[in-house]
Formats: structure tokens, C-alpha cells, sequence
């Protein structure tokens, strides 16, 4: 009996004190997901939001992570839901939805990420099937557990309908946009991504969803930043980006031949 594969991986970590640290890729190289993938992340998020990753390239990448060991996590673009069934069946082990505003949007999600009871995915898990490492029928009664609808939190809207959202049946966890968070508190005033309204929204949306049993998550800037996180209860972190890594390198190396 499989134990869900790579995909299964997410879940099971997500359950765990540790919780998971994933990678952040907006490239559309699978190279570079590998690359993240083979250092000490549990798990690689592509983004086809604001990344460059399209579906071709996310599915390379998803086979590429999954040949390190580790499950990907796919964000999709804004309101794209029939992506997201396509981007499971192509063995993403979960869909991060941007600005989710309400319980119906929510519902909508778990629509496309869920088979029956709970949603209406369609039959066709491609690569998941062989990533999941089971048949048919097993794969059918375990997918809803292994492969997770994850909603962005980063509008007032949001916040007022949390509890609502979080008691979405299906919707596996919350994830936050701190960026788009905090330019939504300070009504396109600001951009604080690190500020105090943000902060204090971050201590609302831990408590409220470990009252509804899911799990929160936050894009986190560097690793102290996602340190700082999982002390507070964010069972998932993004740590930095692709592109951020890089940048970061360079200027490490260029300051050290100067
Ligand atoms: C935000 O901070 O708004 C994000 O969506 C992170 O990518
Ligand atoms: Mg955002």
C-alpha cells in the first residue's frame, strides 16, 4: 500500500511539529526547481501567477522535484481554477489560490482540486497517479487527503470572511500574501509588507485557523523571516525567491572580490 508518493509528502510534513520550508521558483526552467529542490527545502512552490512558470514548464518541474525526493506546490493564476485540476493531475500536491476573497471563492477552489463528496475533479490524474504511487482506485479514495486546496489570504474582504473561508469542507489551509495584504489595510497607501497591521492580522489568521483544525502558511522573505514564522504557527513557509537567491549570491560574491 502507497503512502501517497512524493505527493502524499506534503500532507504528512504539514502534520508535523516542523512543519515544511518550501523553495520559490518563478522561472520556467525545471532546472532551477531541481536545483532548489536537491538543497535542504521539503518542497518547491512554482508560481504561474506572478512567476514566469507555464504549464508545459510546471509540468516538467513537478517531474524534475519529484525526481529529488520532494512535492511541488503550484500557484495559480488569478481565478484560473481549471488550472489547477490540470496542474494536479500533472502531480502538483497542492494549489495555492490567490486573493480568495469569500467562502464561495473558496468552495470554488475546492470544486476543481477534489473529487466527489467534496469537489467535482475531473478523472484524468496523468502524472499524479504514477507520482502518487498508486492505482486507480486507491489513488481515487486517497487523492482529497494527499492533494491539498490551499486559499491566499491578502484582501479585507478576506479577513472579514475568514471563518467562513476556513470552514470551507475541502479547503486544506490558509496561505498569506503579505505584500498584497498590506497594501490592501492601508487602502493602496502603503506597501509593509513587515509592518505592524500586517503582524497583527499574521497573529488573527494562525489563531483562527488552528480553532477550524487547517493549517496557515506564509511567503516569508528569507529564512530568518521563515524562523520567525514557524515559531508563530505558520506550518508552511516559503522561504526567498528563485530570483532573490540569486540576486543575493551575486552581490555576496561581488562584495567579497571587492
Ligand atoms: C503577496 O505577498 O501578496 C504574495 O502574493 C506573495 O507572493
Ligand atoms: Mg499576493
Amino acid at each position: 500500500m502507497s503512502d501517497g508518493g512524493v505527493i502524499g509528502k506534503l500532507a504528512r510534513g504539514l502534520a508535523e511539529p516542523r512543519g515544511v520550508n518550501s523553495a520559490w521558483v518563478g522561472a520556467n526552467d525545471p532546472a532551477i526547481a531541481d536545483a532548489l529542490a536537491r538543497e535542504g527545502f521539503d518542497a518547491v512552490t512554482l508560481d504561474l501567477q506572478h512567476g514566469g512558470v507555464d504549464f508545459i514548464g510546471a509540468n516538467q518541474a513537478i517531474l524534475a522535484v519529484a525526481l529529488a525526493g520532494k512535492p511541488t506546490l503550484a500557484r495559480i493564476p488569478l481565478g484560473d481554477f481549471a488550472l489547477a485540476s490540470r496542474l494536479i493531475d500533472a502531480g502538483a500536491a497542492a494549489i495555492i489560490a490567490p486573493m480568495i476573497a469569500d467562502a464561495a471563492e473558496a468552495r470554488r477552489l475546492v470544486e476543481f482540486v477534489k473529487y466527489p463528496p467534496l469537489g467535482a475533479r475531473s478523472w484524468g490524474p496523468r502524472a499524479a497517479l504514477a507520482l502518487s504511487g498508486y492505482v486507480g482506485p486507491a489513488y481515487l479514495h486517497s487523492a482529497n487527503a494527499t492533494t491539498l486546496a490551499i486559499a491566499m489570504i491578502e484582501t479585507r474582504e478576506a479577513l472579514a470572511s475568514l471563518d467562513a473561508i476556513l470552514a470551507t469542507p475541502g479547503l486544506d489551509g490558509v496561505f498569506v500574501g503579505p505584500s498584497d495584504l498590506s497594501i490592501a489595510l492601508h487602502r493602496g497607501a502603503a506597501l509593509d509588507p513587515h509592518g505592524g497591521e500586517v503582524d497583527r492580522a499574521l497573529t488573527e489568521i494562525t489563531a483562527r485557523a488552528a480553532a477550524h483544525g487547517k493549517f496557515a502558511g506564509l511567503f516569508c522573505r528569507d529564512g530568518r523571516d521563515a524562523k520567525a514564522a514557524a515559531a508563530r504557527g505558520f506550518a508552511l513557509r516559503s522561504v526567498s525567491t528563485d530570483l532573490n537567491l540569486l540576486r543575493a549570491a551575486a552581490r555576496a560574491e561581488l562584495a567579497a572580490l571587492r
